[in-house]
Order: C-alpha cells, then sequence, then structure tokens
C-alpha cells in the first residue's frame, strides 16, 4: 500500500510468519470474512486493512475497477477481488489444507452452496440501501422480492445442513465458511430475523462453528459510513 494510505492492522497477526498479502475488507462484510476466515484457516500471513468503501476516501477503486471489497493485495503489486475468485485464487495457491473437496460432485456441491450464500448476502445489502432511502421513495415489493430470496437461501442451507456437523462430506470446506459467514452476518446486521427459531439446525451450526478460531477471530461489527451513498 503506497504511503499515505490506511494503517494496516493486525488480521493475520496470528499467523506465523511476515504478511504475505493484504486484505482490504470492512468490518461487516460477510464477503471480506469469507477470505480472512480462509486465510486463517491455512495459516496465511496477511495485514488486515479496514475500509469503509461507500466512503469518498476509500482505497478500495485504486484496486478493483468494480469499487467493491474484499481485495486481496499481492507481494507484486497485482489485486485479486469478487471474494468466490479470492477463495478460489488462494485455494490454487496455498491447497493446504485443502478447503476444497477433491471429488469432482463434492465441488460443484461446495460451489452451490457459495453461490447460495452470497446471493442472500446481496438480497440483504439491497434490503439495507433500499431501506436507507426516505420512506416515499422506497419500493415494498422490490423489498419483499429480496426477503424472499434470503428466506429460500435459508430454507435451502436448513435442508443441505439437516443434521450433519459440515455442509458437504465429513470435512470443512469453503461450503462452511460461506455458510457460517452468512448466519454471522445475520445475527449481527439482522438480529430480528427468526430463522434460529425456524432452523435449529442453522442455529446449532452457527454456534458450534462460530468456536473455530478462524471464525472467532473475525466476528462481525457494524460501521458508520460518513458520507452520504447515492
Ligand atoms: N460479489 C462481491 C460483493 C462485494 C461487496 O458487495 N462488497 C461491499 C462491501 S460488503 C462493497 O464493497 N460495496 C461497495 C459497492 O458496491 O460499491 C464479492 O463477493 O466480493
Amino acid at each position: 500500500m503506497a504511503p499515505g494510505g490506511p494503517t494496516p492492522d493486525t488480521g493475520g497477526s496470528h499467523c506465523k510468519g511476515p504478511p504475505m498479502y493484504q486484505l482490504l475488507s470492512a468490518k461487516p462484510s460477510p464477503y471480506a470474512r469469507k477470505v480472512r476466515i480462509q486465510l486463517a484457516e491455512k495459516g496465511i500471513p496477511f495485514d488486515l486493512i479496514t475500509e469503509v468503501p461507500w466512503n469518498s476516501d476509500t482505497q478500495t477503486p485504486r484496486w478493483n475497477p468494480l469499487e467493491k471489497l474484499p481485495v486481496l493485495i499481492c507481494p507484486d503489486g497485482s489485486s485479486v477481488f469478487e471474494s468466490r475468485l479470492i477463495n478460489e485464487w488462494i485455494e490454487a495457491r496455498h491447497p493446504e489444507p485443502a478447503l476444497m473437496p477433491a471429488d469432482m460432485d463434492a465441488r460443484f456441491a461446495v460451489k452451490r452452496i457459495e453461490v447460495i450464500c452470497d446471493g442472500a448476502c446481496d438480497a440483504l445489502i439491497l434490503q439495507l440501501f433500499e431501506n436507507a432511502r426516505p420512506e416515499d421513495h422506497r419500493s415494498q415489493p422490490w423489498i419483499d422480492r429480496q426477503r424472499r430470496k434470503v428466506d429460500g437461501a435459508l430454507r435451502e442451507l436448513a435442508r443441505v445442513v439437516g443434521d450433519r456437523g459440515f455442509c458437504v462430506g465429513d470435512r470443512f470446506t469453503l461450503a462452511d465458511v460461506a455458510t457460517g459467514t452468512l448466519l454471522g452476518y445475520l445475527k449481527v446486521r439482522w438480529p430480528h430475523l427468526d430463522w434460529p427459531q425456524q432452523y435449529p439446525n442453522l442455529a446449532a451450526f452457527s454456534e458450534r462453528i462460530e468456536q473455530r478460531p478462524s471464525f472467532a477471530g473475525s466476528r462481525p461489527t457494524t460501521q458508520v459510513i460518513s458520507d452520504r451513498v447515492v
């Protein structure tokens, strides 16, 4: 990061060795948390750079033309963005311990869950911004549509998880990272939703997975947006 940029904190300090990467992240971001968890699970040292991508002083557009974080900044100054692509990139370059199964069907099962979780996060964030509009500019049908997507995603995740320990097979994978991250985000930003009562198996899954050090070390918190988002 160029001088004058934001100060890195100790996001990767529990990992051994000098930081290998920088990660542009936001405190509540479920997308960034997936990458933080993956890096921690693999013991890859990194500097965590906390940003508010909506503020005018954000560094994010310098690294991602789509102006979204997370962004993984590599030692050679190149950047990787879009959380699922970052997860795949890290998995390819740092294969151990594997967070993707070797079997092709199982890999697609993991990717399917990643798609569902990211889609649910997208629908939640669209609702946040719709709700932030003046009341007479809000579209209730649009909010309802996004809500249905979240309901549908949770219903499907509850079905897939059932009473098993992990989402896919009998090992921790990126599907568990995505599911645990979505549920953790719901708890912090959407505490009034009743999914824990509706799907006790997902509530138990979330309780359990939040005990892992990689999850415990990356709990989401809220952040203040200082600029008006248009
Ligand atoms: N599909 C993207 C979504 C990332 C995303 O929406 N990030 C938010 C922060 S949680 C952001 O940077 N938003 C700024 C914007 O949309 O301009 C991913 O998986 O990385």
